[in-house]
């Protein structure tokens, strides 16, 4: 047989004997065979380069194409194989089924529907406003002007268009007042922004709850008692201590700052004191401006940090948990 023959047999039984092969095995048997140093395929080469020049000019053509052929040849079979390999172990129908992992609802959200329902027992609203919001109900309307330095305390995220992203929930009263009917009980839940180095009892994106009442005749006492009635019916822990301190809010007056702290022997971080909200009565100046009369109608107010209070509930030292993506430690806490 001359060398044009050998080539054409070699494409020939080459490309059947691929195509033919049974297995991986089989296979890489007949690459090695056909296409390896020791090949069928190496061996014509070496006669070719050998071969004379009228020779080579007609074998050239024919070598190049069994070359082709056969690497076209050896890696459809593979594919062909390897997919079969992939489809047969896609699916193992005596594997156990894999279990449904049982999702839980973020601590946040649970004690927030807790609160609620607390206060709708009470006889509160449940009231709502922006995120983003208006620098007029986020600080002026609340008795802090331009350049009032209570703004600093508070800073945010601001908007190209004028906005904010409102840093407490006291944004809703100065909302509501203009046109609420009275008396008026309400609640808010929601998040809140501020510019806030963050640590374990700060972050810069939390949850406020913001209770206050306009009715004629309210007092201090209405206001200690409400939020009383809510950190007991809140807190499932019968360690929490409360304590009210004297505080500046330019939206109240007479303000203060209430503090709890657990007295377990094991509370750790939690029997320290933690500011958990700021409260008082609501200013005359914040009702005038919402259209109020201070001489008929009082009020109190109140704005509480829940996860300051969701971390004395499950005995979290650090606030970070909440926005974490840790699952493990949110599970722990959801219902
Ligand atoms: C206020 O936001 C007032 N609007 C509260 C208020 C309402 C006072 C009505 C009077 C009448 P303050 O910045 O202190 O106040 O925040 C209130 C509560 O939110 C704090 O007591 C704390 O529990 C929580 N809080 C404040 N900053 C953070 C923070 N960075 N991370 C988590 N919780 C916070």
């Amino acid at each position: 047989m001359d060398l044009c023959e050998e080539l054409r047999c070699l494409q020939e039984e080459g490309v059947a004997r691929l195509q033919a092969a049974a297995d991986e095995d089989a296979l890489e048997e007949a690459r090695i065979a056909l296409l390896g140093r020791q090949g069928r395929f190496k061996a014509l080469r070496d006669v070719f380069r050998a071969a004379d020049a009228d020779t080579k000019r007609v074998a050239g053509r024919l070598l190049a194409a069994a070359d082709e052929a056969l690497k076209a040849a050896w890696s459809g079979r593979q594919q062909e194989l390897r997919g079969a390999g992939a489809e047969a172990g896609a699916i193992d129908i005596t594997l156990p089924v894999a279990g449904h992992r049982r999702g839980s609802i973020h601590p946040i959200s649970r004690i927030a529907a807790d609160v609620e329902e607390v206060f709708t027992s009470m006889g509160f609203a449940i009231v709502d406003g922006p995120h983003v919001e208006e620098e007029l109900f986020n600080f002026t309307r609340l008795n802090i002007p331009d350049d009032h330095p209570a703004r600093d305390a508070q800073d945010t995220f601001w908007l190209d268009n004028g906005r904010l992203l409102r840093t407490h929930t006291s944004a809703v009263q100065a909302r509501l007042y203009p046109s609420c009917s009275l008396p008026l009980r309400a609640v808010v839940v929601g998040k809140v922004f501020r510019y806030e180095e963050v640590d374990a009892t700060h972050d810069n994106t939390f949850t406020q709850v913001e209770g206050f009442v306009v009715d004629a005749g309210i007092t201090v006492a209405h206001m200690i008692g409400t939020i009383k009635t809510m950190i007991n019916a809140v807190l499932r822990r019968d360690d929490v201590e409360v304590r009210l301190r004297p505080s500046f809010f330019p939206f109240v007056e007479p303000g203060f700052e209430v503090d709890v702290r657990c007295t377990a022997a094991d509370a750790g971080r939690l029997g320290r004191w933690i500011e958990l909200l700021g409260c008082g009565m609501i200013h005359p100046e914040v009702l005038r401006q919402g259209g109020i009369d201070p001489e008929q109608h009082q009020g109190f107010a109140f704005g509480m940090g829940l996860e300051r209070l969701a971390m004395i509930r499950h005995g979290i030292a650090d606030i970070r948990v909440f926005n974490g993506a840790d699952l493990r430690a949110l599970h722990q806490f959801g219902a």
